[in-house]
């Protein structure tokens, strides 16, 4: 075997006998964008889409600063600091092929938690142009049933009291805009990059909320100034494993602390709204429209709710990953009758989009022996994800008399998932949630009161009151306590 060769900027022609490498030449570009979290999605897209262009030499001058805002992020912050911010992405396809590249278009990363002056200063400097967000879904800091801004948060409550100490993004977002606007300089773009129907108009909500509370002239100047288009983003990205590490070290050679792996779909659809310039992505295959609304709504509705699917019933069966989940009949037909019967009807038309060979391909990709996603990825943050990708479609069928049934019990799967947090048998599950406490709270009263989880009105909103829905929802629930089998309810229903 070659000894490894260590990932870092002086070893990069050595990699390059390994592996593609960048092609351009870095470190005289300036950082344009500035992105506030940097996960493996952000790393397998936008930062890909990046990379392609600057290979074509077609945004030699394009760079991204990465920004943590969690104290996690100093893991990255350390081995971007060693790696000289490079990293590999391995595309993983469904015939085991593995397609190795070293990723160059990230070439700063700074953290906020200590030093907030530093991000501030970063991006309120005339370089950048755009500052990017992938935060997820519970970032966006508002009810998920009001859709209304949290003021109750405390790190928000922190940051209108010292608006020099700012924490979450509204805090950093209007600091800088605050300092560019002072200094006369022209605005960034915002573009947020996660998966919230019209998430640039959400953010722009949240921002504008927040930033009139602390000053409303500048509310009023980051209304006119500011630009937030909507997009839609894909590719499927699951989490990092040792085995990843590994295979790259005595498969190729190289020694990467973090590298990305991910699937080799990859979709962006923007609206085509900046302030203050762009790199030409539609030269590396991003689509510029001039209504995402669509595009969201398919890919949420289809492909994040189909993952909560298999996710939620898949960790009651005990199926450890996605493709795990389609390698077994009765999650397939499942999830092809939720998709056909209660996701696809209220979609309606979509210009340019033939639905059925979307799904098709989107079962394709879930069955992707490589990519081994996890369902306690799937899972994580449902209370985030569920009132977005579900629970919108179940309310949406119960207004048009469409069929909730598939979607109901999901609902019951997961109210059983956060009280026992074992699997049908006996397994412990990782729950990962922000509110996983409060949850499990709900979830364990269902002995004695069956509707207790849809008590929760911040993700559930008044579906309670709704007597087609909590019949259903009953019958399911009651079944799931008597006996966590899922499949029998399952083949049931197909
Ligand atoms: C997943 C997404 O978080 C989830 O539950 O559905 O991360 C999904 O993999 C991406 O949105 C794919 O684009």
């Amino acid at each position: 075997m070659e000894i490894p060769i260590q990932l870092r900027q002086r070893n990069l022609q050595k990699v390059g006998s390994r592996i593609p490498v960048p092609k351009y030449k870095r470190g005289e570009e300036t950082s344009g964008i500035v992105h506030i979290g940097v996960g493996g999605f952000h790393r397998a897209h936008l930062a890909y889409y990046l990379h392609q262009l600057k290979n074509d030499s077609a945004a030699s001058v394009w760079g991204i600063c990465g920004v943590g805002l969690r104290e996690a992020d100093v893991k990255l912050y350390n081995i971007f600091k060693k790696q000289d911010h490079l990293y590999t992405l391995m595309v993983k396809h469904p015939n085991g092929k593995i397609e190795a590249e070293v990723i160059g278009s990230i070439v700063d990363f700074i953290m906020g938690t200590d030093t907030a002056e530093q991000v501030i200063l970063r991006m309120a400097s005339e370089e950048t142009k755009i500052v990017s967000l992938t935060i997820t879904e519970g970032g966006y800091n508002f009810n998920p049933s009001t859709g209304e801004f949290n003021f109750d948060n405390p790190d928000i409550q922190h940051e209108l009291q010292h608006p020099e100490e700012p924490k979450t993004v509204f805090g950093f977002l209007t600091a800088a805009l605050k300092r560019r606007r002072a200094e006369g300089l022209s605005a960034f773009t915002v573009l947020s990059c996660d998966n919230i129907e019209h998430n640039g108009d959400m953010l722009r909500k949240m921002l504008l909320t927040f930033a009139a509370a602390q000053d409303s002239d500048l509310a009023k100047w980051i209304a006119e100034e500011v630009c937030f288009p909507n997009c839609m983003v894909d590719r499927i990205t699951p989490v990092t494993t040792e085995a990843d590490v590994e295979v790259l070290t005595q498969a190729y050679g190289v020694d990467d602390a973090w590298p990305v792996t991910c699937e080799p779909f990859i979709q962006w659809v923007v609206e085509d709204k900046f302030s203050n310039g762009r790199p030409a992505f539609e030269k590396a295959g991003v689509q510029f429209v001039p209504d995402v609304g669509p595009y969201e709504k398919m890919k949420l509705r289809l492909l994040n709710a189909g993952h909560s699917v298999l996710g939620l019933l898949g960790a009651i069966h005990g199926h450890p990953t996605i493709n795990a989940c389609m390698e077994d009949e009765t999650f397939v037909i499942y999830l092809r009758a939720f998709l056909d019967n209660e996701a696809t009807p209220i979609l309606g038309e979509i210009e340019g989009i033939n639905l059925k060979d979307y799904k098709d391909t989107l079962l394709e990709r879930f069955a992707n022996p490589n990519i081994k996603d996890s369902i306690s990825r799937i899972c994580s943050e449902s209370s985030a994800k569920l009132p977005k990708f579900l629970i919108a479609t179940l309310q949406d069928n119960l207004a048009t008399a469409g069929s909730i049934k598939f979607a109901t019990l999901v609902i019951a799967a997961w109210c059983y998932y956060s009280d026992k947090g074992i699997d049908r048998n006996g397994n412990p599950i990782e729950i990962i949630d922000a509110r996983s406490i409060e949850l499990h709270q709900a979830a364990k009263k269902t002995n004695t009161d069956t509707l207790a989880f849809l008590r929760q009105e911040s993700l559930f909103g008044n579906l309670i009151e709704n007597k087609e829905f909590t019949k259903l929802y009953t019958e399911k629930v009651q079944k799931i306590y008597e006996d966590p089998n899922i499949k029998n309810y399952m083949n049931n229903m197909i």
